[in-house]
C-alpha cells in the first residue's frame, strides 16, 4: 500500500498487515501488526458494524444512539480470503479486507462496488487531551451524492460541503450556518441509483467533509472516541433509512392531537391572554389543539413552578382550556436556578445531582433564571430524579405535553455559548468530559422528560419537543427547528430542514411557523402555513417581539387562507396517523424527499423543494414572495392536480399556477387518502363516515389506513384498526379490496368512497358478491357509501 507520506508526516498512523483474524458468531476481528484491531459485525445481511480499535484495544461498547430493543439476525455469514483480502460475504454484501492495509470494500452480491476505503482509517494521538483523533476516508465517485446529517440548513445534496456536528444554540441562523442544534451523524450516498448509509456513531463533534477538501473524497472524523460506524446497503433509499432507523429506535404513537395545529409565542401569559387566545381560535372556527407556554409562566424562570400573579390557579385553567379542546404544553429549560430555597436546587444539591467541573466546582452558567447549575442527565439516577419531577405539573395540574428547550446545554454570556469541556458527566457509567458528552446532553434530557411525562400521564400518551438531539432522540421526542428567521430564504430552509430530518430517522419535526425572530408579511405567513400543515410537526412559534403571529394577525385574507390549510390538515389526519403509523412500525419517514422517492431518475437528485407528504401526495411550495404559481419538477408517474383533479404525466419540469391560496399538489394515481370533516380540535366530533378518495388508475395499487383511539396504549394489544386496499383498475372497472385487521371498531359504520378520475359511467356495481342499485350511488355517479367492512367492491362500465 501508498501510504500518504504527508498525512503521515502530520502524525497520522495507519493500520498495516493483518497479522490475525479471528471470529467470534457474528462478528470478527482483524488484528495488525501494528495493533489496530478492525471488530466487523454483521448486524443484518445488509447492515455492518465497523469498528476500529489502537493498541489493540477496544473501548467498553457503549452508545446512546442505539435502540438495544432492535434486533438482529442475518441469513448468512461466510469468511474466506485469497491472496490480497480477507472475505466477509452475507446474503446481500461482499466485504473485501485487504491483507495489507485493512481497507475495506463493500460490494454487493452483483460484485457492483458500492464503497470503498480511499486512505481508510487512519488516526492521530492527541497527546494533549488523550486519546485519538480517529478518521476515515472513503472514496467518492463522480456524479455520487450525498443526504441526511439531521437538521443542516442546506441544500438537500451535502456533496461539495463540510460539516461539524455541535449542538449549538444558533438563534437566527442563516442558510449554510453550521452546526446549529443537532448532531445526526448519519448519512445516505447515493451512487449509480443504488443507495447506502453510513452511521458514525461517536457523539464527540464529528465532522464530515463531502468532497470539499478532496473532490473525490468523503471523509469523517471526531477528536475522541472511536471510529465506529454502521453501514447500510439499500439498494433502496427507503432500505436505508429503514434499517438506520430501526437501529436507532423508532417512536411510539404520539397522541393524534400533537399532529393537530399547535399555538405558540414568546410568551402568553397571564391566563386572561391564554384564555383570549383561546377563545378567538374557536370564535374564528380555526381548528387548534396545543397552546404552549413559554418561560414566563414560571415563578422567576425557575422549573417546575408557577408565575401565581399570572397564573393563580393553572390547574383550573388548564381544566377549562381541555374542556375546550385545548392541549397546554410547557417549556422546561435544563438550567436550575441556583437558589437555596428553591426544592429543585436543594433536591439537586442534596443528592449531587448537578454536573461538576474537572477539578470539582459545580458547572455554573447564566441562563434566563441568572446562575445556574444543570442536572447531569447522562446519570441514570439524575434521569429518574427529573423524570419525576413531571408528577405535580403533569400527574396534578394537567399539563400534557413538555417542550425542552437550551438543551444544547446553552450557556449564556461565554464565548462557546455551551459548558466547558472540561465539564465532567457519568455517561451511564462511563465517565467523561464535555467533549463527549455535549452532543448527548439534550437527549438524555428529552428522554428523561419523556419518562416523566409518560409515567403521569398515563394512561394518555405523552408529547416532548427538543431542541437539541443526538441520533436515537426520536424514541422519546419530537423536535423543532430551532430560532428561524421571518424571511423567504428561512421558509426555502425549512422545506429542507424537515426533508432532511425525515431522512435522518427524526420525522416528528416542524419549524417555527411564520419564523421565531423577525415579523413575517402576511403573505410569508401564508405560504409558510401552507408549507407547515405538510410537517409532521404543526406549530406557529414567534419570539413575541415584533408583533402578533397569531393566524388572525395579518388581515382577513391571510386569516381565510390561514384556515383553509389547517382545516385541510385536520381533513388529512387519518392519512397522517397512518404516516405515523408507517414511519412508528418500519422506520419510513413522514415526508420523503423526491431522491428518495424515485432515487433511479436522476432528475430527483438534485431537487430540494419537491417532496412527498406520506405516500402519495406530492407538494412544492411557493418560496418566493409575488408568485402566481413557479416551475417545479414533477416525479416520474401520472398525477392528479389536487386543486382540480386534472391528469397530469411527471417526469418533467412544468409550470404550476398557486395564486396566494394555493400550493403546487398532485396526488399519485391509484391513491386512496382518507378524510376526515373538519374538526375544531382532534375527537370535536364523532367520525360517523370515513372518506377515502379515490385516485383512479389502471392498474394497480395498495394503500393502507391505520385508526386507533387517538390516545392511550390499547393499540398495544392488538386494538387498533388497519385497513389494507388494493385497488385494481382496468378499462371499465375498478375494484377495491379491503383487508382488514386489528380490533379495534371504529365509530363510523360506512366508508364513503369519493371516485376521482374514473374513466367510465358505473353501469353495475357489486359488493361482496351482491350487486346494488345503480341509485345507491350520490353526487352525480361520483360517490358510494358502503358498510366499513366491505371485502370487495367492483364497478363496471
Ligand atoms: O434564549 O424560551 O428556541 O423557541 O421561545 C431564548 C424562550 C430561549 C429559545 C427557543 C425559543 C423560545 C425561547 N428560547
Amino acid at each position: 500500500m501508498i501510504i500518504n507520506s504527508e498525512l503521515e508526516q502530520r502524525g497520522n498512523q495507519f493500520p498495516n498487515d493483518i497479522k490475525e483474524v479471528r471470529q467470534e458468531v457474528d462478528t470478527i476481528y482483524f488484528t495488525t501488526l501494528n495493533e489496530v484491531v478492525l471488530q466487523l459485525t454483521v448486524i443484518r445481511d445488509s447492515v455492518i458494524r465497523f469498528r476500529y480499535g489502537t493498541r489493540g484495544i477496544l473501548e467498553d461498547d457503549f452508545s446512546y444512539a442505539i435502540d438495544t430493543d432492535s434486533y438482529t439476525g442475518y441469513n448468512h455469514l461466510e469468511l474466506t480470503e485469497n491472496k490480497n483480502y480477507h472475505i466477509v460475504t452475507t446474503a446481500k454484501l461482499i466485504i473485501k479486507i485487504e491483507k495489507i492495509s485493512l481497507q475495506t470494500k463493500i460490494l454487493d452480491k452483483e460484485g457492483h462496488l458500492i464503497n470503498e476505503d480511499e486512505i481508510g482509517f487512519h488516526y492521530e494521538e492527541s497527546f494533549t487531551l488523550g486519546g485519538n483523533i480517529v478518521k476515515m476516508g472513503k472514496r467518492a465517485h463522480p456524479g455520487e451524492t450525498f443526504f441526511g446529517l439531521g437538521d443542516k440548513p442546506v441544500h438537500l445534496n451535502l456533496r461539495g460541503k463540510k460539516f461539524t456536528n455541535w449542538a449549538t444554540d444558533s438563534y437566527a441562523f442563516g442558510k449554510d450556518t453550521d452546526p446549529i442544534y443537532k448532531s445526526v451523524p448519519f448519512y445516505i450516498g447515493l451512487k449509480e441509483k443504488k443507495a447506502y448509509g453510513i452511521f458514525f456513531d461517536n457523539s464527540f463533534k464529528t465532522n464530515f467533509d463531502f468532497c470539499q477538501e478532496r473532490l473525490d473524497v468523503t471523509s469523517f472524523w471526531a477528536p475522541g472516541g472511536e471510529m465506529n460506524y454502521y453501514f447500510f446497503y439499500g439498494p433502496s433509499m427507503s432500505d436505508v433509512v429503514a434499517n438506520y432507523t430501526h437501529l436507532t429506535g423508532k417512536p411510539d404513537l404520539p397522541p393524534l392531537w400533537s399532529l393537530g395545529f399547535q399555538q405558540c409565542k414568546w410568551s402568553y401569559f397571564p391566563e386572561s391572554t391564554v384564555k383570549a387566545l383561546a377563545q378567538k381560535f374557536r370564535d374564528l372556527r380555526i381548528p387548534c389543539d396545543g397552546i404552549y407556554l413559554d418561560i414566563d409562566y414560571m415563578e422567576g424562570f425557575r422549573c417546575f413552578t408557577w408565575n401565581k400573579e399570572y397564573f393563580p390557579d393553572p390547574k383550573r385553567m388548564i381544566g377549562e382550556l381541555e374542556a375546550d379542546g385545548f392541549k397546554t404544553i410547557v417549556i422546561i429549560d435544563p438550567g436550575i436556578k441556583i437558589d437555596p430555597d428553591y426544592w429543585v436546587y436543594q433536591e439537586g444539591l442534596e443528592n449531587d445531582y448537578f454536573c461538576k467541573r474537572a477539578d470539582g466546582p459545580y458547572m455554573v452558567g447564566k441562563v434566563w433564571p441568572g446562575e445556574c447549575a444543570f442536572p447531569d442527565f447522562t446519570n441514570p439516577e439524575v434521569r429518574d430524579w427529573w423524570a419525576g419531577l413531571f408528577k405535580d405539573i403533569v400527574g396534578d395540574i394537567g399539563v400534557r405535553g413538555v417542550w425542552n428547550d437550551m438543551n444544547e446545554p446553552a450557556v449564556m454570556e461565554v464565548p462557546g455559548k455551551t459548558f466547558p469541556d472540561d465539564v465532567r458527566h457519568d455517561y451511564d457509567g462511563h465517565p467523561c468530559s464535555h467533549r463527549k458528552a455535549h452532543n448527548v446532553y439534550g437527549t438524555q434530557m428529552a428522554r428523561a422528560t419523556y419518562e416523566g411525562v409518560k409515567k403521569y400521564v398515563y394512561p394518555k400518551r405523552p408529547l416532548v419537543i427538543t431542541r437539541s438531539a443526538y441520533s436515537g432522540a426520536q424514541r422519546y421526542t419530537s423536535s423543532w427547528t430551532g430560532d428561524n428567521v421571518a424571511t423567504w430564504e428561512h421558509l426555502w430552509i425549512a422545506n429542507n430542514q424537515v426533508q432532511r430530518m425525515c431522512l435522518s430517522g427524526m420525522s416528528f419535526t416542524g419549524t417555527d411557523i411564520g419564523g421565531f425572530a423577525e415579523q413575517p408579511t402576511g403573505e410569508l405567513f401564508a405560504r409558510w402555513i401552507q408549507l407547515g400543515v405538510f410537517h409532521p410537526f404543526c406549530r406557529v412559534h414567534s419570539s413575541g417581539h415584533h408583533g402578533d403571529q397569531e393566524p388572525w394577525a395579518f388581515g382577513d385574507e391571510i386569516t381565510n387562507i390561514t384556515r383553509a390549510f389547517i382545516e385541510m390538515r385536520y381533513t388529512f389526519l387519518p392519512y397522517l396517523y397512518t404516516m405515523f403509523y408507517e414511519y412508528s412500525t418500519k422506520g419510513i419517514p413522514m415526508i420523503k424527499p423526491l431522491v428518495y422517492y424515485d432515487q433511479e431518475d436522476p432528475h430527483t437528485n438534485y431537487r430540494t423543494d419537491e417532496f412527498i407528504f406520506g405516500n402519495c401526495i406530492l407538494v412544492c411550495p411557493i418560496l418566493e414572495p409575488n408568485s402566481k404559481g413557479r416551475r417545479m419538477y414533477l416525479a416520474r408517474g401520472t398525477w392528479y392536480n389536487f386543486w382540480d383533479n386534472s391528469i397530469i404525466e411527471g417526469g418533467r419540469e412544468l409550470w404550476v399556477d398557486a395564486d396566494l391560496d394555493r400550493i403546487p399538489m398532485f396526488v399519485k394515481e391509484g391513491a386512496i387518502i382518507p378524510r376526515y370533516p373538519v374538526q375544531q380540535y382532534v375527537e370535536e366530533k364523532v367520525i360517523t363516515e370515513l372518506k377515502l378518495d379515490v385516485y383512479f388508475k389502471i392498474g394497480k395499487e395498495a394503500s393502507q389506513v391505520y385508526e386507533d383511539g387517538n390516545d392511550g396504549y390499547d393499540y398495544k394489544k392488538g386494538r387498533y384498526s388497519l385497513r389494507n386496499f388494493n385497488l385494481t383498475g382496468k378499462e371499465g372497472e375498478l375494484t377495491i379490496q379491503q383487508h382488514k385487521s386489528g380490533t379495534y371498531d371504529t365509530s363510523y359504520d360506512t366508508i364513503k368512497l369519493n371516485l376521482i378520475g374514473l374513466s367510465f359511467e358505473i353501469k353495475t356495481i357489486t359488493v361482496d358478491n351482491v350487486e346494488y342499485d345503480l341509485n345507491i350511488l350520490e353526487n352525480d355517479g361520483k360517490c358510494l357509501k358502503l358498510s366499513k367492512n366491505f371485502a370487495v367492491v367492483n364497478l363496471m362500465g
